[in-house]
């Protein structure tokens, strides 16, 4: 097992991999940005190291500076975190060069799962139900066009390199299509340095539904049933909960052997994400993978048991996974929200100094976060500050328990999302789980009609 673990990362997910590691008896190590001298995750590592000034191409995504305090520390293995460079197939190979083991997937399937097009390709193969589209990269208008007419309108046309929703442009008419084209594949150009773009059905108001795996260094892979993901804003999740009530246990074992084949058809080693598009029949097709861990990994604890960071730990040391698939039972309903600081009417970020931070426990309760009274929220980073996670019986408990912990819940110095959230938790269609990933979009247009945040809080 490894003797010493550097955390690539901050926040609350760095704290979490500090759980793991002081649990499994590992020293660690903190990077840290100058903006966060002062935070929790530096303060509970053993050891710790300024990699940079605030901004987080100076520090978080330095990869030479992430490997030079690894080094110097002596760490054996790195864990990024989600975000900065956890799916940076770049960092993996540094650290398989420098004999520091990287905590994820191989360099290679991170980069396959990396290239949209190709993913596609593959998962096809291995057997994964995907929507009708290209083949690969578009490199012609006029077989564009004919793809389009004959899959029919509305179309997608996505960036191989996007994923998180950027470069993306729905197309509903061929007049369009060419335009879509064209400023989609500028748009990748300039955020991924890649150009390509590829052309899928596209689907109306579907959930966004992903499977939990995880598979070690000797064959086995196994599924911790999904996450429901479609609360969401400009792709940022708000909401998330395992299970969906949009699975039976039927569905639910079939779609967990497909992503159990389709890892085990590109020797997926580790944790990741099998992203699903589920229409409103209820069919499932293949969207992306997400070679890390993720933000909203602790509902699937909750139902699971299983400690998903601990595990991880354990497979890249190469410990082979401590229980089979028969052995994971599903128990009960968690919700995760996600709180950020912002503006609950305009989502405009809040940063500042939290005077008072209070979460109540209670039984089915927990928090993951950095924040603390009189910490600082800075400008430089995204605006989650916490995550409350809530387990119940079933869905109507777990709500309940979400209600009352949010309402007792004190933060004061800034805004939070707090607000939104328990209207959203309010919301009848929310409550009797009809969600869908146009969800928030009709929920703030009802919002705009009915006059303001106030009087249903
Ligand atoms: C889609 C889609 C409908 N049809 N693809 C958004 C993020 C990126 N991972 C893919 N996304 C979508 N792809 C087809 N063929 C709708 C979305 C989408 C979406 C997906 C998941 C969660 C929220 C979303 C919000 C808008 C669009």
């Amino acid at each position: 097992m490894f003797k010493k673990i550097l955390i690539a990362n901050r926040g609350e997910v760095a704290l979490r991999v500090i759980f793991a590691c002081r649990e499994l008896g590992i020293k660690t190590v903190a990077v840290y940005s100058e903006a966060d001298e002062n935070s929790l995750h530096v303060r509970f590592a053993d050891e710790d190291v300024c990699i940079g000034p605030p901004r987080s191409a100076d520090s978080y995504l330095n990869v030479p500076a992430v490997i030079s305090a690894a080094e110097i520390t002596g760490a054996d293995a790195i864990h990024p975190g989600y975000g900065f460079l956890s799916e940076s197939a770049y960092l993996a190979e540094v650290c398989e060069a420098c004999h520091i083991r990287f905590i994820g997937p191989d360099p290679q399937v991170i980069r396959l799962m990396g290239d949209k097009a190709r993913a596609r390709r593959v998962m096809r193969k291995a057997g994964v139900p995907i929507l009708p589209g290209s083949d690969g990269p578009i490199d012609n208008e006029d077989r564009a066009l004919k793809l389009a007419k004959d899959i029919g309108y509305p179309v997608i046309v996505k960036a191989t390199a996007g994923g998180g929703g950027r470069g993306m442009r729905v197309v509903r008419a061929p007049a369009e299509l060419s335009h879509a084209v064209k400023t989609a594949q500028r748009e990748a150009e300039a955020a991924f340095g890649v150009a390509d773009v590829y052309i899928e059905k596209y689907v109306e108001s579907p959930r966004h539904i992903e499977f939990q795996v995880l598979g070690d260094h000797h064959g086995n892979v196994v599924h911790l049933g999904e996450r429901e993901c479609s609360i969401q804003r400009r792709h940022q999740k708000l909401i998330e909960e395992s299970p969906s009530v949009a699975l039976s246990e039927k569905v639910r074992r079939k779609m967990g052997g497909i992503v159990i084949d389709a890892a085990k058809a590109v020797q997926y080693t580790n944790a990741g994400t099998f992203e699903f598009l589920m229409d409103a029949d209820g069919r499932f097709y293949f969207m992306e993978a997400n070679t890390r861990l993720q933000v909203e990994h602790p509902v699937t604890e909750m139902v699971t048991g299983v400690d998903i960071v601990k595990e991880q730990i354990r497979i890249a040391a190469g410990e082979r996974l401590s229980f089979k698939q028969s052995e994971i039972t599903f128990t009960g309903h968690s919700i995760e929200c996600r709180i950020n600081a912002e503006d609950p009417d305009t989502f405009v970020p809040s940063p500042g100094v939290i005077h008072v931070f209070s979460v109540p426990g209670g039984p089915g309760v927990r928090v993951e976060t950095m924040a603390h009274s009189e910490c600082t929220i800075s400008p430089y980073y995204d605006s989650l500050i916490a995550k409350i996670i809530v387990h119940g019986r079933d869905r109507q408990e777990a709500i309940a328990r979400m209600r009352r912990t949010l309402e007792m819940t004190v933060v004061e110095g800034i805004k939070t999302s707090i607000p939104m959230h328990l209207r959203i938790l309010k919301d009848p269609d929310f409550v009797a789980g009809k969600l869908s990933t146009s969800f928030m979009e009709r929920f703030l247009k009802r919002r705009e009609t009915s006059g303001g945040l106030a009087e249903a809080v």
